[in-house]
């Protein structure tokens, strides 16, 4: 066994964006990029020796490579335990709550979530700290400047070993544990839903649809709603964790997931259909005829997380990203608890998660979760949903109406225009800032805008300032128009367009959303020139 230091020379793009370092498998692969990056990280961390840490990703291609580089790497820096995901696989709820679980001091999970996988698709790395979040911005930045001027980085030189047999052996002075990637994640959700309910409605016939999307929940599913909850073999789908996820984009949302909507919206839809990401931190949910679009998600879910044992003692507060619609300002209103708004990003959850000052959080783009773990998570809100389910005796339809009845309807999507020139995208942002100060009190196309401003969050537990954080216009009868760059993207730029419209006529309430936007959607054109300076008449994605 040789453990040796070798020479490196940093490289100049490996800044972190909403989700840690995401890049080609291609940038991935060069010759020290990883060892860089994870050098770079344990650097930052001040060493990590002695430190337990937590190894797993989503399964796609590299996946198991970088296990192996990381696994040599943690040992020759003195780390004294790594816990991983057997075959290198964890789903990133599952990390995050074997990291709290266990106490570890963090974790490194290898996923590009959502994006593309394969050999020419993406690969990430993010680092969670001990809460099992994301790591905070003081560290990111933190790494990122170790990148900067990193020189060398330590690795044994050994054959690999072995992750694919549950067992625990030392490499060096390091433990090595390899565990079962779902155990611990059951054992949670037990706790958390009543699952004796759960597999009642099941067996009186209530039908069920998963589509994991050959990414990493299949196993998660198959275990907790086919083997436990008594849903039929074959309810969940696509549930092997593919290299290259089948071909397939697992970011559930109406266009990638589009063979669960079709099926939704057909004469043979189960009663309940529901899909999660690439790395398990997502969910769509869907009724027949009826899709609980994410930011309507967190409300009801809000308004009836009570129902499950794991909430019947109410919660305290809500957060959701800034972009997210104010669907759930309205119940945390008639709740009477605390409503945060933070960006984009479930780091910025993790501050009011530890604090004790919200119980729920949410995203628009499908992320849904709570103080559980310190990450969103596609399985839990599913099992919240049937949970909900089999307490009110209501189905996904019905419990949306009611909603809506209720409390009114945030119309609400998000337009994407995916692959843009770099430059012309930042341009178009900036160009969009320094218009901010004219907008308000202009009237476009009959909308009048009442305010305007580029969002800056300063936390509220530890006051620490995030500026430009997205371009936001209010206008007058609750609407207001989005504009941000993504942060995960790998090619070219992604520029996201927020749209939301709050609707209290009863009449109006089943509206066909884009329809109920469509002024919005002509403002947002008029405002940011979009199809003029992009060359693009519709948006990539509409979610
Ligand atoms: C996107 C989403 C954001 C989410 C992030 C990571 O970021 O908009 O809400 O937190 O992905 O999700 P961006 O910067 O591309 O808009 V995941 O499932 O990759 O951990
Ligand atoms: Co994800």
């Amino acid at each position: 066994m040789t453990l040796t230091t070798l020479k490196t020379t940093p490289f100049d793009d490996q800044k972190l964006g909403t989700s840690g370092l995401r890049k080609k498998v291609s940038v991935f692969r060069q010759p020290d990029y990883l060892e860089n990056f994870i050098q770079s990280l344990f650097n930052a961390l001040g060493g990590v020796e002695g430190a337990d840490l937590v190894i797993g990703g989503d399964g796609r291609f590299y996946n198991r490579r970088a296990t192996q580089i990381i696994l040599k790497m943690a040992a020759a820096n003195g780390v004294a335990s790594a816990t991983v995901g057997r075959n290198g696989l964890l789903s990133t709820p599952a990390a995050s709550n074997i990291i709290r679980k266990y106490k570890k001091t963090g974790g490194i999970i290898l996923s590009a979530s959502h994006n593309p996988a394969g050999e020419n698709g993406d690969f990430g790395i993010k680092y969670n700290s001990s809460n099992g979040g994301p790591a905070p911005e003081k560290i990111t930045d933190a790494i990122f400047e170790e990148t900067k001027k990193i020189t060398d980085y330590k690795i044994l030189e050994i054959p690999d070993v072995d992750i694919e047999h549950l067992n625990s052996y030392k490499l060096m002075d390091m433990d090595i544990h390899i565990i079962d990637p779902v155990e611990d994640y059951q054992l949670m959700m037990e706790e958390i839903f009543d699952f004796d309910a759960i597999r009642k409605l099941i067996a009186s016939g209530f039908t069920v649809r998963f589509d994991a999307m050959n990414a990493i929940t299949g196993p998660y599913a198959k275990a907790i709603l086919e083997r436990t909850l008594g849903a039929a073999e074959g309810s969940v789908v696509n549930a092997v964790p593919l290299l290259d996820f089948g071909g397939l984009h697992p970011d559930p949302n109406p266009v990638h997931a589009k063979a669960l909507f079709d099926l939704m919206h057909s004469d043979s839809a189960p009663d309940f259909g529901a899909a999660s990401d690439g790395d398990g931190d997502r969910n769509i949910v869907l009724g027949r005829n009826t899709y609980a679009a994410p930011s309507d998600s967190l409300a009801v879910l809000t308004a009836n997380a009570h129902l499950a044992p794991g909430y019947a003692k109410g919660i305290k507060g809500v957060a959701r990203s800034m972009p997210t619609s104010a669907a759930v300002d309205r119940v945390a209103k008639s709740l009477n608890i605390p409503c945060f708004e933070t960006p984009t990003g479930w780091k910025f959850f993790g501050n009011l998660l530890d604090a004790g000052e919200v119980t729920l959080c949410g995203e628009e783009s499908a992320g849904t979760g709570s103080d559980h773990v310190r990450e969103k998570d596609g399985l839990w809100a599913v099992l919240l949903w049937l949970n909900i389910i089999a307490a009110s005796g209501k189905n996904v339809p019905e419990l949306m109406t009611d909603h809506w009845a209720k409390f009114g309807r945030n119309f609400y999507s998000r337009h994407d225009y995916e692959n843009l020139d770099l430059e012309t995208a930042n341009k178009l942002i900036a160009d969009l800032r320094g218009k901010i100060p004219s907008l308000a009190g202009k009237t476009i196309d009959g909308l009048k805008v009442v305010a305007a401003d580029d969002f800056c969050y300063t936390d509220p537990v530890d006051g620490s300032v995030s500026s430009h954080q997205g371009v936001r216009i209010y206008f007058k009868g609750e609407s207001r128009i989005i504009f941000r760059l993504s942060g995960t993207g790998t090619e070219g730029a992604t520029l996201r367009v927020y749209l939301e419209r709050f609707e209290g006529n009863k009449e109006k309430l089943s509206m066909n959303t884009q329809d109920a936007l469509a002024p919005l959607i002509a403002a947002a054109d008029k405002i940011a020139n979009i199809s003029s300076r992009t060359g693009r008449v519709e948006p990539s994605v509409i979610s």
